[in-house]
């Protein structure tokens, strides 16, 4: 029997609540319901032992705002590696969420895909105490260069990213390595019904019926829009003959003001 790739997830947050907008919808809910992942929350508040149950102090050096105390999270991030020994797993990657991190990509999430368990760390207020970060952090991911108002949202795309790369968490029918940046590309332009929209019609190529002709039209159109959008995915990428061949066919199209 082959071994099924399924990952737990342990999240540290301020607001457990918020994660049912990944668990409880559409593809990654429907994955949850056939046992590919699991998700536990953890609320830093629940390791506190002061009367206030604080979570947060102002920062040393003075400045705007407050910090999460190391205390609260070291003490959750020890309960998950409890957790996650008691079910038998590796210890998970601890990842923490925030704009200092590297940018996320899809190398990165078919790397988390690829492990039993991860450990996501989301930050609130002006972020964590930095000896927490030394102690117990793994890796440092973001989503890009804008700030949110905490790491949920940031941890919940991760979850979402990785969870549809797991075997059979797509309906048949669906493929993730057909999808945008599983082969360093972005996805071609879709139509479907009606045929005329407002007067704009569909290619002709995609009502022909023509499958090779078909394959051969996205391609392009998947590698024009990236030479369009994002030039340097083409250049970090080599292409095949066809590619190139169809890159070059775009290009002169484009150049002489020919539509698709
Ligand atoms: C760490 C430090 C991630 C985490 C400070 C998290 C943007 C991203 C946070 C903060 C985040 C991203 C509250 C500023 C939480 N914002 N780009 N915010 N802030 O992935």
């Amino acid at each position: 029997m082959g071994s099924r790739l399924v990952i737990r997830f342990d999240v540290v947050s301020l607001f457990p609540e918020m994660f049912r907008a990944v668990s409880e919808s559409g593809i990654p809910r429907k994955a949850m319901e056939a046992g590919l992942w699991r998700l536990q929350v953890w609320n830093p508040r629940d390791f506190t032992t002061d009367n206030y149950r604080t979570v947060d102090d102002r920062p040393y050096g003075g400045g705007p705002g407050m910090l999460m105390l190391a205390e609260p999270l070291n003490k959750a991030l020890d309960a998950i590696a409890a957790a996650q020994e008691n079910e038998g797993l590796a210890r998970g990657r601890v990842v923490y969420l925030s704009p200092q991190g590297r940018k996320l990509d899809h190398p990165a999430v078919m790397d988390l895909a690829g492990r039993g368990a991860v450990t996501l760390l989301c930050g609130r207020y002006e972020g964590v105490d930095e000896r927490l970060l030394q102690r117990r952090v793994e890796d440092e991911l973001s989503l890009g260069d804008f700030v949110l108002s905490g790491g949920e949202i940031a941890a919940m795309a991760v979850m979402d990213a990785v969870v549809r790369q797991l075997p059979g968490a797509l309906g048949d029918g669906q493929s993730a390595v057909e999808e945008s940046f599983a082969d360093g590309l972005l996805d071609c332009p879709q139509y479907t019904r009606p045929e005329s929209f407002f007067g704009a019609g569909v290619p002709e190529v995609l009502l022909s019926g023509h499958h090779e002709k078909i394959r051969r039209w996205r391609l392009k159109q998947s590698l024009g829009r990236t030479w369009l959008r994002r030039p340097e995915l083409i250049g970090g990428r080599k292409l095949t003959e066809e590619e190139r061949a169809l890159l070059e066919e775009f290009r002169r199209d484009y150049e002489s003001g020919v539509q698709t």
